[in-house]
């Protein structure tokens, strides 16, 4: 743990945003390391990772909810959007994460959500895109957003680019309070190992396979451990019928060999250590109902 000064501050800090702003991305680059997956599809994020970032001020303990749900109104959205609100009253502090120069309907219905007694800072991402440029116009888009909430500040940055990150840590230090550090200095995440490798390749599914997402698919750790200092790791991609197969394997195996290279440098980098990585793809059918029924639940 690192030693505690006085005035040392630590808290929760949730980053919300409707899909594809960048709150992944953000986190990774808030605590400097991969453990939340990006991709350009919306809902990637089905689990609450939780990002630490820890310096001789503070710590900052970032959990990346999986989020409102923004597409259509019933009842059970309106029942897991108010467990969200529940869960976001009990940080410290909330990053409201929108796009600059783009504020749609589904923004709006984050927005209104928020709970009335935590602080949210707006953070305007993606300022490197060439829409973002002309500060006159980013300005009155910022002060558009400004006056539908009672933001407690407000800062702009690139996820992306890692553009002034640190300026968004000082903004949400002072909101966090005083305190001892809740985990070790050296620990980026609560997450397991085994967690984050299934992630990653996850992460790499979605990018590769596109459109051609078997809707029922999920990734399943078979075996990890580690000898000699390389992790092995297993790891099954589970498809509901074997016509599926087929569209993650590609031709000649292409598809899954590119899957699986980036996903070890991915991990060989985060677990920083050798990594002997097989993926391959499995049938399990009669499970993709429980599936659809688990993603409509958000889980
Ligand atoms: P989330 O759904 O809010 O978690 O969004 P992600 O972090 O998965 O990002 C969605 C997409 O936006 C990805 O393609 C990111 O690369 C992209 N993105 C995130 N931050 C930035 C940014 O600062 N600039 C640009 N140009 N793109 C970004
Ligand atoms: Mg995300
Ligand atoms: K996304």
């Amino acid at each position: 743990f690192p030693s505690v000064r006085e005035g040392y501050r630590c808290g929760f800090i949730a980053i919300v945003g409707r899909p594809n702003v960048g709150k992944s991305t953000l986190m990774n680059h808030l605590i400097g390391q991969k453990v939340s997956i990006t991709s350009k599809k919306a809902q990637t994020t089905r689990n609450r990772v939780t990002g630490i970032y820890t310096c001789d001020t503070a710590q900052f303990v970032f959990v990346d909810t999986p989020g409102f749900q923004t597409d259509h109104r019933n009842a059970l959205n309106d029942r897991l959007n108010q467990n969200v609100t529940e869960a976001l009253g009990g940080v410290d502090v909330i990053v409201f994460v929108v796009e600059a120069m783009r504020f749609t309907e589904a923004d709006r219905t984050v927005m209104k959500q928020l709970p009335p007694h935590t602080p949210v800072i707006l953070a305007v991402n993606k300022i490197d895109k060439d829409k973002a440029k002309d500060k006159a116009a980013l300005q009155h888009f910022i002060d558009g957003i400004r006056a539908g909430f009672d933001f407690a500040a407000c800062e702009v940055v690139s996820a992306k680019h890692g553009l002034r990150i640190a300026n968004l840590l000082e903004t949400i230090e002072p909101f966090l309070p005083e305190g001892i550090p809740l985990y070790p200095d050296d620990m980026v995440t609560d997450k397991s190992a085994r967690f984050l490798a299934m992630e990653i390749v996850r992460e790499k599914l979605f990018r590769y396979l596109g459109e051609e997402l078997p809707y029922a698919m999920n990734v399943e750790v078979e075996q990890f451990d580690e000898q000699e200092g390389i992790n092995h790791i297993y790891i099954a991609v589970l498809v509901d019928k074997e016509n599926q197969k087929p569209m993650v394997i590609g031709k000649g195996g292409e598809k899954l060999k590119k899957i699986s290279t980036e996903a070890r440098l991915d991990m060989e980098k985060l677990f920083g250590c050798k990594v002997f990585l097989k993926v391959w793809v499995k049938v399990k059918s009669g499970w993709a109902d429980d599936v659809r029924f688990l993603n409509e639940l958000g889980l």
